[in-house]
């Protein structure tokens, strides 16, 4: 009977071991539904994201901390693309530009897997050109459609609050963690996408101009079309200095292209077609 017992336990802990291993971001894996990409020895994946018709905005049936900006739900369609399965981690950016921005900077090999921060809109744009230099590619900021999409699980939804539960402690990093800084990406819960840290540690650039939502159905929105130096930008996510209710998936905060926070980074996507 001890020996039954014993067998159960030890089959039991290797169930659980290997779900936690599952939970892991892998690399070195490349498939229509994770492609990997190395940039001078510097390995990210991104992740497919097949396109569709969603509801953009506050859910108010199941989300009722949302803010007026985030209604009028509207339709929006969505051609396929790709994103990033973590934030761009300070490894790459300094891969990209030789640079070491971030606030959170833990030493040189230490820091690789935090998430780049203190960076503005603008000097992200000047990643992703030099990115696309030196990768030949096509990557991009996305834009806030596709980083809410995303955030909701795409097709796979299951009409969470954060991105990937209902609980913020289980799927990323927030305020109510007091740590006061970020987090190495990938080390709660993904979504359903297997996307990690959609919901808090930092928050994400996205190439629009922050305006009022009307109930214009939208096809692959990219914002308004006049960008003045003095036009916020949205940030998606909430991150670790925001409360849990910043990092719910239809949250949507915005600052000056350039403004270098300590909270905000960003995350990369590409079209479905240029990831060949
Ligand atoms: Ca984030």
């Amino acid at each position: 009977m001890k020996i039954r017992l014993a067998c159960i336990l030890s089959l039991i802990c290797c169930m659980v071991l290997s779900c936690n291993h599952e939970d892991e971001p892998e690399s070195n894996t490349s498939s229509k539904e994770k492609k990997t990409f190395d940039v001078a020895g510097v390995k990210f994946n991104m992740i497919f994201v097949e396109g569709d018709t969603f509801t953009m905005g506050a859910d108010t049936a199941i989300d009722r901390d949302f803010w007026g900006d985030e209604i009028p739900v509207h339709k929006v369609i969505l051609s396929d693309y790709y994103i990033g399965e973590l934030e761009v981690t300070q490894a790459l950016w300094k891969k990209v530009l030789n640079t070491i921005p971030s606030d959170n900077y833990k030493g040189a090999g230490t820091s690789d897997k935090y998430p780049v921060e203190n960076v503005s809109w603008n000097d992200c744009q000047r990643f992703i050109a030099k990115l696309n230099e030196m990768t030949q590619k096509h990557f991009a900021m996305p834009t806030e459609a596709q980083w809410e999409f995303a955030a909701k699980g795409g097709k796979k939804s299951q009409s969470y609050k954060y991105s990937g539960g209902d609980a913020m402690k289980v799927v990323g990093w927030c305020s109510d963690d007091n740590k006061k800084e970020t987090t190495e990406t990938g080390k709660r819960r993904p979504n359903e996408l297997g996307l990690y840290d959609m919901s808090g540690n930092v928050r994400e650039w996205c190439v629009d101009v922050y305006a009022d939502y009307d109930t214009t159905l939208q096809v692959d929105p990219a914002g308004p079309a006049t960008a003045l130096a003095s036009s916020e930008r949205v940030a998606r996510g909430g991150s670790f200095d925001d409360p849990a209710f910043y990092c719910r998936n239809s949250f949507r905060a915005k600052s000056l292209p350039t403004s270098k926070l300590k909270y905000v980074g960003l995350r990369l996507v590409m079209k479905a077609e240029d990831a060949y």
